[in-house]
């Protein structure tokens, strides 16, 4: 108590010449250069050396608290985390930005140019990782006892390359120069097995399970401490790296074949060696199972030796933690903690799978049935056979239930099953997930509504209580503040700085839309910001746009139910149209895509593909010059998105109705100012009733007439048919017009949109058309664009991340905050 209050009060300076003493020790000392001749990666590791020093004591002090206070503890287990770049985020956070920027201009170093050397932490696919990433910042900015969980990927999201308009993958290799954001925790380590077979006992009268003759895999902690935005707090993002046992390599050493011990060493390493770049499919990969499993069993392990070491009974687990299951990727925690509870812990199976259920929630983030996890019974049984052991008796009780509940129906007992009987027994990790969580979430209103009436409509028959839904939202910290600095300066001279931890304050600048002025100053902000991402296109892609044009922004992962390929149809229609009536006064515009596709995701390659070489076409026609320009941008990543979403003045969400849970890049865009044209689906519903619906383009079918249109019988020939213009842009993509060294090259997917076109691009075509027409109409009212366009950044309070927190902390964990001062 007393060392505690007296190291509390004595927190490092983090004024401009502690700094600078402490930039310069890291470098001479750390580092090991000399400031005469440092190159600027020494620099930029010499000052993430003294953001560091400063982030591990806030840790340090928000332990102690947490410990002392015996708060609530809230584990969120995520396979991903798309952080990005963590120095400029630290400091802006920790409130040092200014001082650091002035010590290092003494050593004539700009932060912003070393800054851009960091490689992002790139854990993550897109929305979920990103998600999860918004949820730390927020869980520590806000004081609550929240701890991330998840995978040191040596290689994370791959980096993309474009070579000759097609996408090519490059490991992201990102540990290469060192990381000073982490700390190596050799000492915490977990055994984690694998394979092996379950022996019975009798002993005592009742049985025991003993799982032997299994590999073991070592899970080694790595601390990523994450500082929140003007609370002192910080919390621990805590990633397991994979080590292969001592033991493990002993016998081979000691028959003397070394060679079989390292390369068996390597293969029990490659488990958190590269994060999967599938989004939105499920890869049914071993190495996959066991990278889930890998993380979940050595964060249990964790989160229970905390609990022992805090001195509380095992049965208060519900009381003294939430575990938080980020989609299906950990959900065999469920087991893993039956596991534990029944073998270790010896308890009831009873008192077992109550805890449990106390202990976990779920959110989903899709209702795509190709993202949907199963795993073989064959697989499961081999790899983990203790845990489908009890995956059969969770399911055996689950079952009596709903035979209890609603007797004699046998076709409900079928689909609600763990086990899917159909083609090849399989574990439908959802069903897992749902029966052992209270609570179980989706995304947006339009999602969570979904939820209940398709995919889980028999278990929200059974358990309607359990079900809630909680939208999304982002870190106004990084997506206005950090990424905007101008638009964030402009606000605070209005209304302070308090909506960066309370976004709702935002109204506050509504009046200032009649102020013509203030217009003005936001406009002028907006073209500041499409220089800097003009410069961007520029230096990525060589081409020039014109700052003046409509920047049409498309930026997300690629897939055909995100429909890049209606707004390149849109594009080619432009195109059509300025060709053929040139003397018409036509709004200049930049259609700009950004995105990775899953390497194995052979259609999506093909539309990247088709995107640049409709922009290698477009863009060399002199008959569009200064009209219309295409461009995509690579490897689309966190750094990227912080320079594109500035600079949108249209942010395209044009998924069909029902097919995207959320999106998030929706509210990035609309709090930047940028107006969005777009379906009704996921967020985009309740951002239009935020915003106001004269401050959004939204057209095409909505979630029922896409599923009667569906059941009708969907003929996207018929739409073909029946549409010149957009015959004719099909045509053109078909019959290599924008590939004339290879006409073939589309045929196969002009087919597919001719013959199939799940997405309903086609039904969607003219109604898309017609909106854009008025996107056109108002951009030409260059005041009242902006004014809607002030009304976005105005009433997107709603989509902090902090409230959607607040929601998950009141209504699932069950947590409060506890400020470090
Ligand atoms: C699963 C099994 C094996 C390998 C990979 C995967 C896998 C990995 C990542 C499956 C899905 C994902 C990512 C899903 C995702 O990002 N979903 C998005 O989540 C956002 C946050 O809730 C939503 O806003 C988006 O709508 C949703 O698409």
């Amino acid at each position: 108590m007393d060392i505690n209050r007296e190291l509390a009060h004595r927190p490092m300076a983090s004024d401009k010449e502690s700094f600078k003493k402490s930039i310069r020790e890291a470098l001479i000392h750390i580092i090991g250069k000399d400031p005469l001749n440092a190159t600027q990666r020494d620099w930029l590791l010499a000052v993430s050396y003294a953001v560091r020093e400063r982030l591990i004591e806030r840790r340090m002090y928000t332990k102690r608290l947490f410990n002392q206070e015996h708060v609530k503890r809230v584990y969120y287990l995520s396979m991903e985390y798309l952080i990005g770049r963590i120095l400029i985020n630290s400091l802006l956070n920790m409130g040092c930005y200014e001082a650091c920027v002035e010590a290092l201009a003494d050593f004539g170093i700009q932060l912003d140019e070393i800054s851009e050397l960091e490689s992002d932490a790139a854990l993550g696919n897109g929305g979920l990782g990103r998600l999860a990433a918004c949820i730390l910042d927020s869980m520590a900015t806000q004081c609550m006892p929240g701890y991330g969980y998840g995978i040191r990927y040596e290689y994370g999201m791959f980096r993309q390359g474009i070579v000759n308009g097609e996408q090519i993958e490059h490991p992201d290799n990102w540990l290469r120069y060192g990381n000073p954001w982490e700390f190596p925790r050799p000492e915490k380590i977990f055994p984690v097995h694998f394979y092996g077979h379950v022996v019975t006992h009798r002993e005592k009268g009742q049985t025991r399970y003993y799982w032997e003759g299994a590999e073991e895999v070592i899970a080694m902690a790595n601390d990523y401490p994450t500082p929140g935005y003007s609370s002192k707090n910080a919390n621990n993002l805590r990633l397991w790296s994979a080590k292969a046992t001592r033991d493990f390599n002993l016998e081979y050493f000691n028959e003397g074949d070394y060679i079989r011990a390292v390369k068996e060493k390597a293969e029990s390493e490659t488990i958190s060696m590269v994060l999967y770049p599938n989004d939105a499919t499920a890869s049914g990969r071993e190495l996959r199972l066991k990278q889930e499993y890998f993380f979940v069993s050595a964060s249990i392990q964790d989160i229970i030796d905390r609990h022992e070491h805090l001195g509380y009974p095992i049965t208060e687990l519900p009381e003294k933690i939430a575990i938080h299951l980020n989609d299906t990727h950990p959900a065999i925690a469920v087991a893993e903690l039956m596991r534990l509870l029944l073998d270790a812990y010896r308890l009831d199976w009873d008192t077992a799978w109550k805890v449990t259920q106390g202990v976990f929630a779920y959110t989903n983030h899709t209702l795509m049935p190709e993202a949907l996890e199963t795993w073989p019974v064959s697989l499961l049984e081999r790899v983990l056979p203790r845990h489908m052991q009890i995956i059969y008796e969770i399911n055996f009780q689950f079952l009596l239930h709903v035979r209890r509940t609603f007797p004699g129906d046998n076709d409900l007992v079928r689909r609600l099953s763990l086990i899917d009987e159909d083609g090849g027994r399989r574990v439908r990790m959802a069903h897992l997930a749902v029966v052992g969580s209270h609570k179980i979430n989706g995304v947006a209103a339009l999602h969570t509504q979904l939820l209940k009436e398709t995919l889980f409509a028999d278990f929200y028959r059974l358990w309607p209580e359990r079900f809630v839904n909680i939208t999304n939202g982002i870190t106004p910290r990084l997506w206005l503040n950090q990424a905007n600095p101008k638009l964030a300066k402009l606000i605070s001279t209005h209304i302070g700085q308090d909506w960066c931890i309370d976004l709702g304050q935002l109204r506050r600048l509504e009046p200032l839309a009649q102020d013509r002025e203030f217009l003005a100053r936001f406009r002028e902000v907006k073209r500041q910001n499409k220089v800097r991402l003009a410069r961007l296109i520029h230096k990525t892609t060589g081409i020039q746009v014109d700052t003046n044009a409509l920047f049409d922004v498309q930026i997300k992962r690629m897939h055909e139910y995100k429909r890049q390929l209606l707004s390149l149809l849109h594009v080619v229609h432009l195109y059509n149209r300025i060709r053929f009536a040139p003397e018409e006064p036509h709004v200049s515009r930049v259609a700009i895509f950004a995105g990775k596709a899953a390497p194995s995701y052979v259609r999506a390659k093909q539309i990247i593909r088709l995107i640049n070489d409709v922009a290698e076409f477009i863009n060399h026609d002199p008959a569009v010059a200064g009209r219309l320009k295409v461009v995509f941008i690579p490897n689309y990543d966190v750094s990227t998105a912080s320079v594109i979403i500035p600079g949108a003045d249209l942010s395209e969400q044009i998924s069909t109705a029902g097919t995207e849970a959320s999106g998030t890049g929706n509210m990035k865009l609309a709090l930047n100012g940028a107006l969005t044209i777009g379906t009704l689906d996921g967020a985009n519903i309740e951002i239009r009733e935020a915003v106001g619906e004269d401050n959004m383009f939204i057209f095409g079918l909505r979630t029922d007439e896409v599923s009667q249109l569906r059941a009708a019988g969907y003929t996207p020939r018929e739409v073909y048919e029946h549409n010149a213009h957009l015959r004719l842009c099909i045509d053109m993509i078909r019959d290599g017009f924008f590939s004339p060294s290879e006409p073939q090259r589309y045929r196969d997917l002009s087919h597919h949109l001719l013959s199939v076109d799940h997405y309903m691009i086609l039904a969607d075509f003219a109604s898309y058309v017609a909106v854009q027409e008025q996107v056109d109409a108002l951009y030409r009212d260059q005041e009242a664009w902006s004014r809607k366009a002030l009304f976005n950044t105005a009433r997107m309070g709603y989509f902090s991340i902090d409230r959607t927190v607040r929601q998950y902390a009141e209504h699932i964990w069950d947590v409060v905050p506890e400020c470090w001062i």
